[in-house]
């Protein structure tokens, strides 16, 4: 499990200690956010579980938002193969290979940050380590979170991850092609996420078929992308 965060458990990192860890990883954030701001770029913060199609999305954004120059840092415990898979599609993208964190934080994202293959992009996404719990707490300096739940994972996720929805600018539910084939009650799902964050966004779409990608684009649009 995550050495750094200890997972909220205070038996691993003392209260105190993880307040401290947090206020120093908010300062490091803002300044992500300054450096980020000055040069025009809208960051996005993509959270979801492993498999939930993070990288799906990116790689169909790529394919119809021809006109952003997109960019992209990717989080994973230990393959590059997401931002392999971007580089694929045109998307220039940096891989932060975590070893045992569950989560990508501030710091990391700093030193990506300086890595010129992702200096001239309009939209910078992060996609974080697989995991819907610890990167919550752990802003990296970005403008807005995507959490992704995906329809293979079950209605309940929503409400078994409160801190994430409550953090999060946009829910997303992906694999909507899968729809007809699993237990998922959509509006159950967004429901449960608005019970915990009122009024947050939501939309469902599918990296396979392209059907919700309008809505993606236009929510990247209103961004500021
Ligand atoms: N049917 C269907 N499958 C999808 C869709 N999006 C992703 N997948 C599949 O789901 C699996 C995981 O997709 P990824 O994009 O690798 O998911 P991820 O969230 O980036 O995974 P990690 O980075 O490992 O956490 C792959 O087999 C994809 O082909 C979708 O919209 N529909
Ligand atoms: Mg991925």
């Amino acid at each position: 499990m995550c050495q750094t965060c200890g997972c909220g458990d205070p038996a691993i990192v003392p209260v105190d200690l993880h307040e401290s860890l947090l206020a120093g990883n908010a300062r490091r954030a803002a300044h992500n956010r300054e450096h980020l701001a000055t040069h025009g770029v809208l960051a996005v913060n993509l959270m979801g579980s492993p498999g939930a199609g993070k990288t799906a999305i990116l790689e169909a954004t790529a394919r119809v938002a021809r006109d952003l120059a997109l960019g992209a840092i990717t989080g994973d415990l230990a393959t590059e193969n997401d931002a392999e898979r971007l580089r694929a599609v045109g998307v220039p993208s940096v891989a932060i290979t975590t070893g045992t964190a569950c989560h990508l934080d501030a710091t990391l994202v700093h030193e990506a940050l300086h890595d010129p293959a992702i200096h001239a992009v309009d939209v910078l996404f992060v996609e974080n380590v697989g995991n819907l719990v610890c990167p919550a707490p752990f802003g990296c300096g970005e403008s807005r979170r995507v959490v992704l739940i995906s329809t293979a994972e079950g209605d309940d996720k929503a409400e078994k991850h409160p801190a994430a929805m409550a953090a999060a600018d946009l829910l997303v539910i992906s694999k909507l092609d899968l729809l007809p084939h699993v237990d998922f009650d959509l509006e159950r799902c967004v429901e449960s996420a608005r019970r915990i964050h009122p009024n947050l966004p939501t939309l469902a779409l599918s990296a396979r078929s392209g059907e919700g990608f309008e809505a993606w684009l236009s929510w990247l649009e209103a961004a500021g992308a």
